[in-house]
């Protein structure tokens, strides 16, 4: 069976700085001790998992130049910079070792390096945002000077110009296309965010579309908008899962995505064979009870699952089992 093995490999990135909560850094030790290899290993046995550890950074006189002249308006941009840097360099090393990459933060400010990564190895590349906000704040719209609410500014052909202090030309010279994004869940959009979406016509599936059109067709039209030559990026922020099932998250909106539909959502795009690159972010251990914490992250191995091997249908590989019961 090992001819048909798929190489999925795993980075932990502990960054806490896009935001102001503390805790968003334990998850992705806390998922491997929630046994993640382990479950992803069972959903599909063919899967050959490398776990590269957690990412480490140094942030440079550069940066924390740029930051004081720049950048000095909205928080950690240097280090933001200096952690995306690195995160950039590690999912091409990991593209080049594995078939899939799977980014587990930290919080979604580290979107940006794990697309950027993945728009160096494949630069056709498609991009699914999974989240109750945009992300898509300029340094000038913030409202908060949280780099989480900006990520996708940075990867966007269209924006890149907005951080011209960056030098997103040489660290992350190949961006993605605004007709190659397609959103999903969003609830809790900014008006500049609002006003951004509409001036490019930025796909977005916000969660009365969800309401009016049903899973299935928010996702036959996400595919649809897709180039089906393009490798799929999926990042899923949990805090688009309801609150409910995922009460753990710095910035919990209600009134989102159910699991289920998540998880529809998730194996919708899995079934299609090409997605590439994965984030699961923004998981934060020190916000609500321990019950609470075992229902984020029994969640987010749910979504994990189904975008790694797990069909709720029983379809698997018989290898190991057809050992002559029948
Ligand atoms: N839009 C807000 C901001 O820019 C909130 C962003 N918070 C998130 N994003 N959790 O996913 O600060
Ligand atoms: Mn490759
Ligand atoms: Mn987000
Ligand atoms: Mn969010």
């Amino acid at each position: 069976a090992s001819g048909e093995q798929t190489r999925l490999g795993i980075i932990g990135v502990p960054f806490a700085k896009g935001q102001g909560k503390q805790g968003v850094e334990l998850a992705p030790d806390l998922l491997r001790e929630s046994n993640l290899r382990q479950v992803l290993q069972s959903s599909d046995e063919r899967l050959l998992i490398t776990d590269y550890g957690n990412l480490h950074y140094a942030v440079d006189e550069t940066l924390l130049q740029q930051q004081r002249q720049h950048y000095y308006h909205i928080r950690n941009y240097a280090d933001f910079m200096a952690c995306n840097l690195a995160l950039i360099e590690q999912v091409q090393v990991m593209l080049q070792q594995n078939a899939q990459f799977l980014t587990i933060g930290g919080d979604h400010a580290i979107g940006f390096g794990s697309v950027a990564g993945h728009l160096q190895h494949t630069p056709n590349l498609s991009l699914v945002w999974i989240d109750a906000h945009a992300d898509i704040n300029l340094h000038n719209t913030s409202q908060s000077g949280n780099i989480h609410g900006m990520p996708v500014s940075f990867l966007l052909r269209e924006l890149r110009n907005t951080w011209q202090h960056a030098a997103l030309d040489k660290v992350a010279p190949n961006c993605l296309s605004k007709d190659q994004l397609v959103y999903i869940g969003l609830r809790d959009i900014d008006p500049y965010e609002a006003f951004i979406l509409n001036k490019f016509g930025i796909r977005y599936y916000a969660m009365d579309s969800i309401d009016r059109m049903g899973v299935p067709k928010v996702i036959e039209m996400t595919l649809d908008a897709l180039d089906t030559q393009n490798k799929i990026h999926v990042s899923f922020d949990i805090d688009a899962l309801d609150s409910n099932v995922a009460p753990c998250t710095g910035t919990a909106v209600r009134a989102g995505l159910t699991l289920r539909e998540g998880i529809s959502i998730v194996e919708a795009l899995r079934d299609t064979k090409r997605v590439q690159g994965m984030d699961i972010v923004e998981i934060n251990p020190k916000l609500g009870t321990p019950q609470d914490v075992r229902t984020t992250v029994d969640s987010a191995l749910e979504i994990l699952k189904s975008m790694f091997g797990y069909r709720r249908s029983g379809a698997r590989h018989y290898s190991n089992l057809d050992t002559g019961i029948l």
